[in-house]
């Protein structure tokens, strides 16, 4: 997958607000990601200060969403860094495979939602920063 760190952008998911004041729905369906959902996993009950992620996926896609609460994702391409943050269940953020990203600041009560198109595999993780600039130069 080609992109641009600049580009990476909250994407609005549809929402279905209730006629009737019952609340909203959110649905993601058919093509609505770039790839096919392989793997679900939730983040939950981090302590404010602590940082998740600190690492960047060879192949791996994801979108990530806030369930609930909040928190900041610091996108790194090797070049540049961008901080988006996270605090909508209608709003999600595709990451790439080949970005680096960590994740900060959460609040109480966070729900962290990614959808990711591989299953689990260590090998496809670079968890260090050294390796992740290496890997973008070749
Ligand atoms: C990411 C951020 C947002 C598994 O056994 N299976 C799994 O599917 C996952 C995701 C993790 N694990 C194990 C591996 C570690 O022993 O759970 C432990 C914690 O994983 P990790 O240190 O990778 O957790 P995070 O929160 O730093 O990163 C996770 C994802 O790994 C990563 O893809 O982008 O959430």
């Amino acid at each position: 997958m080609s992109y641009l760190i600049e580009n990476i952008q909250l994407i609005d998911i549809p929402k279905i607000s209730d006629p009737d004041g019952r609340g909203n729905l959110s649905v993601i369906e058919k093509d609505f990601l770039p790839f096919k959902i392989k793997r679900v996993y939730y983040l939950y009950d981090v302590p404010s200060d602590s940082t998740r992620g600190g690492h960047a996926h060879k192949e791996l896609q994801q979108f990530l969403i806030a369930l609930s609460g909040s928190f900041d994702v610091v996108l790194d391409d090797g070049m540049k860094r961008r901080i988006i943050t996270l605090n909508r269940p209608n709003k999600g953020l595709l990451i790439p495979n080949g970005v680096w990203r960590e994740l900060e600041n959460f609040s109480a009560g966070t729900v962290c939602l990614s959808l990711v198109n591989e299953e689990y595999d260590e090998e496809d993780y670079i968890r260090k920063y050294s390796d992740f600039v290496l890997f973008k130069r070749t």
